[in-house]
Protein backbone atom coordinates (compact mmCIF):
# COMPACT_ATOMS: atom_id res chain seq x y z
CA UNK A 1 0.00 0.00 0.00
CA UNK A 2 1.34 3.49 -0.47
CA UNK A 3 -0.10 7.00 -0.75
CA UNK A 4 0.88 9.84 -2.27
CA UNK A 5 0.78 13.86 -1.07
CA UNK A 6 -2.87 14.49 -1.56
CA UNK A 7 -3.95 11.85 0.92
CA UNK A 8 -4.98 9.24 -2.26
CA UNK A 9 -4.11 5.46 -1.10
CA UNK A 10 -2.62 2.99 -3.78
CA UNK A 11 -3.05 -0.68 -3.48
CA UNK A 12 -0.67 -2.25 -5.36
CA UNK A 13 -1.00 -4.65 -7.66
CA UNK A 14 -0.33 -8.45 -6.32
CA UNK A 15 -1.53 -7.36 -3.01
CA UNK A 16 -4.29 -9.42 -1.19
CA UNK A 17 -7.15 -6.93 -2.42
CA UNK A 18 -6.02 -6.44 -5.89
CA UNK A 19 -9.50 -7.71 -8.53
CA UNK A 20 -7.57 -6.65 -11.69
CA UNK A 21 -4.37 -6.87 -13.82
CA UNK A 22 -3.91 -3.56 -14.73
CA UNK A 23 -2.03 -2.23 -11.93
CA UNK A 24 -3.17 -0.08 -8.89
CA UNK A 25 -6.19 0.60 -7.63
CA UNK A 26 -6.28 4.02 -6.49
CA UNK A 27 -9.17 5.38 -3.21
CA UNK A 28 -9.45 8.93 -3.76
CA UNK A 29 -9.20 10.94 -0.56
CA UNK A 30 -12.29 12.28 0.89
CA UNK A 31 -11.92 16.03 0.60
CA UNK A 32 -13.75 17.95 2.93
CA UNK A 33 -16.28 20.89 1.33
CA UNK A 34 -14.23 24.22 1.98
CA UNK A 35 -16.83 26.03 4.73
CA UNK A 36 -19.23 28.40 3.60
CA UNK A 37 -22.17 30.50 4.83
CA UNK A 38 -21.77 33.29 7.54
CA UNK A 39 -19.57 31.15 9.74
CA UNK A 40 -17.14 30.76 7.40
CA UNK A 41 -15.79 34.60 7.32
CA UNK A 42 -13.03 34.00 8.94
CA UNK A 43 -12.32 30.22 8.00
CA UNK A 44 -14.19 28.27 10.11
CA UNK A 45 -17.47 26.84 11.19
CA UNK A 46 -18.28 28.77 13.83
CA UNK A 47 -20.43 31.98 13.81
CA UNK A 48 -18.99 34.53 16.39
CA UNK A 49 -17.13 38.19 16.39
CA UNK A 50 -13.86 36.80 14.07
CA UNK A 51 -16.55 36.79 11.27
CA UNK A 52 -17.49 39.96 11.57
CA UNK A 53 -14.04 40.87 11.94
CA UNK A 54 -13.74 39.35 8.67
CA UNK A 55 -16.38 41.18 7.25
CA UNK A 56 -15.40 44.56 8.43
CA UNK A 57 -11.81 43.77 6.49
CA UNK A 58 -14.14 43.62 2.93
CA UNK A 59 -17.01 46.03 4.59
CA UNK A 60 -17.62 48.64 1.27
CA UNK A 61 -15.98 46.29 -1.60
CA UNK A 62 -17.05 44.79 -4.61
CA UNK A 63 -17.92 41.21 -5.56
CA UNK A 64 -15.78 40.60 -7.12
CA UNK A 65 -12.77 41.05 -6.83
CA UNK A 66 -13.86 40.31 -3.31
CA UNK A 67 -15.16 36.58 -2.23
CA UNK A 68 -19.24 36.01 -2.58
CA UNK A 69 -18.61 34.32 0.32
CA UNK A 70 -19.13 37.63 2.04
CA UNK A 71 -22.13 38.78 -0.22
CA UNK A 72 -25.19 37.19 2.15
CA UNK A 73 -27.72 39.26 0.08
CA UNK A 74 -26.23 38.36 -3.65
CA UNK A 75 -25.85 42.50 -4.94
CA UNK A 76 -22.52 42.06 -5.39
CA UNK A 77 -21.66 44.61 -2.99
CA UNK A 78 -20.50 43.60 0.44
CA UNK A 79 -21.96 46.14 2.52
CA UNK A 80 -24.38 47.08 5.70
CA UNK A 81 -27.20 45.42 4.30
CA UNK A 82 -24.72 42.43 4.60
CA UNK A 83 -23.81 42.42 8.24
CA UNK A 84 -27.21 42.62 9.19
CA UNK A 85 -27.72 39.34 7.01
CA UNK A 86 -24.80 38.15 8.93
CA UNK A 87 -26.82 39.20 12.65
CA UNK A 88 -29.61 37.22 11.25
CA UNK A 89 -27.97 34.13 10.03
CA UNK A 90 -25.86 33.75 12.55
CA UNK A 91 -27.93 33.84 15.35
CA UNK A 92 -30.00 31.23 13.60
CA UNK A 93 -27.38 29.16 13.00
CA UNK A 94 -26.13 29.24 16.81
CA UNK A 95 -30.10 27.96 18.02
CA UNK A 96 -31.14 31.57 18.71
CA UNK A 97 -34.96 32.35 17.52
CA UNK A 98 -34.02 36.47 16.64
CA UNK A 99 -30.82 38.00 14.89
CA UNK A 100 -28.08 39.80 17.31
CA UNK A 101 -29.12 43.16 17.58
CA UNK A 102 -26.55 46.30 17.11
CA UNK A 103 -25.07 47.09 20.47
CA UNK A 104 -24.09 43.23 21.81
CA UNK A 105 -20.71 43.61 21.32
CA UNK A 106 -19.86 40.02 23.17
CA UNK A 107 -22.68 38.45 20.56
CA UNK A 108 -23.95 36.86 24.06
CA UNK A 109 -27.49 38.16 23.93
CA UNK A 110 -28.09 40.86 26.25
CA UNK A 111 -26.80 44.45 25.75
CA UNK A 112 -26.11 45.93 29.13
CA UNK A 113 -23.40 47.65 30.86
CA UNK A 114 -20.63 45.79 30.07
CA UNK A 115 -21.43 46.10 25.79
CA UNK A 116 -21.82 50.22 26.98
CA UNK A 117 -18.42 49.75 28.62
CA UNK A 118 -16.80 48.33 26.05
CA UNK A 119 -18.35 50.85 23.69
CA UNK A 120 -17.58 53.99 25.96
CA UNK A 121 -13.93 53.22 25.88
CA UNK A 122 -13.17 53.50 22.50
CA UNK A 123 -15.67 56.32 22.03
CA UNK A 124 -13.96 58.10 19.20
CA UNK A 125 -16.52 59.47 16.82
CA UNK A 126 -13.56 60.91 14.60
CA UNK A 127 -12.35 57.46 14.14
CA UNK A 128 -8.69 58.79 15.07
CA UNK A 129 -7.67 55.62 16.22
CA UNK A 130 -9.41 53.26 14.50
CA UNK A 131 -10.46 51.21 12.61
CA UNK A 132 -12.50 49.78 15.16
CA UNK A 133 -14.33 46.10 15.63
CA UNK A 134 -17.91 44.88 16.46
CA UNK A 135 -16.37 44.09 19.84
CA UNK A 136 -15.14 47.67 20.24
CA UNK A 137 -18.69 49.19 19.93
CA UNK A 138 -18.51 49.51 16.17
CA UNK A 139 -21.94 48.61 15.06
CA UNK A 140 -21.96 49.88 11.57
CA UNK A 141 -18.44 48.20 10.01
CA UNK A 142 -17.33 51.78 9.63
CA UNK A 143 -14.07 53.09 11.38
CA UNK A 144 -15.42 54.93 14.28
CA UNK A 145 -16.89 54.40 17.13
CA UNK A 146 -19.62 57.51 17.31
CA UNK A 147 -23.17 58.63 17.81
CA UNK A 148 -24.95 56.67 15.85
CA UNK A 149 -23.01 53.36 17.34
CA UNK A 150 -24.27 54.74 20.65
CA UNK A 151 -27.80 55.38 19.01
CA UNK A 152 -27.92 51.70 18.38
CA UNK A 153 -26.71 50.47 21.81
CA UNK A 154 -29.06 52.72 23.81
CA UNK A 155 -31.79 51.61 21.14
CA UNK A 156 -31.36 48.27 21.99
CA UNK A 157 -30.30 48.42 25.14
CA UNK A 158 -31.68 45.44 27.28
CA UNK A 159 -29.67 44.35 29.72
CA UNK A 160 -32.18 40.93 30.98
CA UNK A 161 -31.14 39.50 27.52
CA UNK A 162 -33.25 39.84 23.68
CA UNK A 163 -35.21 37.31 21.91
CA UNK A 164 -35.69 35.38 25.10
CA UNK A 165 -38.99 33.13 25.47
CA UNK A 166 -42.06 34.71 25.68
CA UNK A 167 -41.81 34.21 29.53
CA UNK A 168 -41.03 37.50 30.69
CA UNK A 169 -38.78 37.99 33.76
CA UNK A 170 -39.96 39.28 36.77
CA UNK A 171 -38.89 42.57 36.16
CA UNK A 172 -39.67 42.72 32.72
CA UNK A 173 -43.04 41.76 33.46
CA UNK A 174 -43.19 44.74 36.21
CA UNK A 175 -42.29 47.19 33.67
CA UNK A 176 -44.86 45.40 30.87
CA UNK A 177 -47.11 45.74 33.76
CA UNK A 178 -46.67 49.68 34.70
CA UNK A 179 -46.83 50.26 31.30
CA UNK A 180 -50.09 48.89 30.41
CA UNK A 181 -51.48 50.66 33.88
CA UNK A 182 -50.42 54.10 32.53
CA UNK A 183 -51.60 53.51 29.06
CA UNK A 184 -55.17 52.53 30.97
CA UNK A 185 -54.92 55.59 32.89
CA UNK A 186 -53.94 58.31 30.38
CA UNK A 187 -56.76 56.66 28.19
CA UNK A 188 -59.27 57.49 30.62
CA UNK A 189 -57.80 60.48 31.67
CA UNK A 190 -58.34 61.57 27.96
CA UNK A 191 -61.99 59.98 27.99
CA UNK A 192 -63.22 62.48 30.59
CA UNK A 193 -61.76 65.35 29.35
CA1 LIG B 1 -16.23 31.62 11.93
CA1 LIG C 1 -24.34 42.34 -0.37
CA1 LIG D 1 -23.83 41.69 25.44
CA1 LIG E 1 -19.22 53.18 13.72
Amino acid sequence: MDSDGAGNIYLANGSAWNGNSSGTHKFAAAVPPAPSGPCAFDGDTSCNTADLDALYAVLGTDVPPTDALFDLNSDNLVDAADLTEWLSQAALINGHGSAYLRGDTGLDRDIDLSDYNALAANFDPNGTYGPYLWLAGNFDGDDDVDLTDCNSLAGNFNPLGYGTAAVPEPAAALLALLALLLASASGRLSNSG
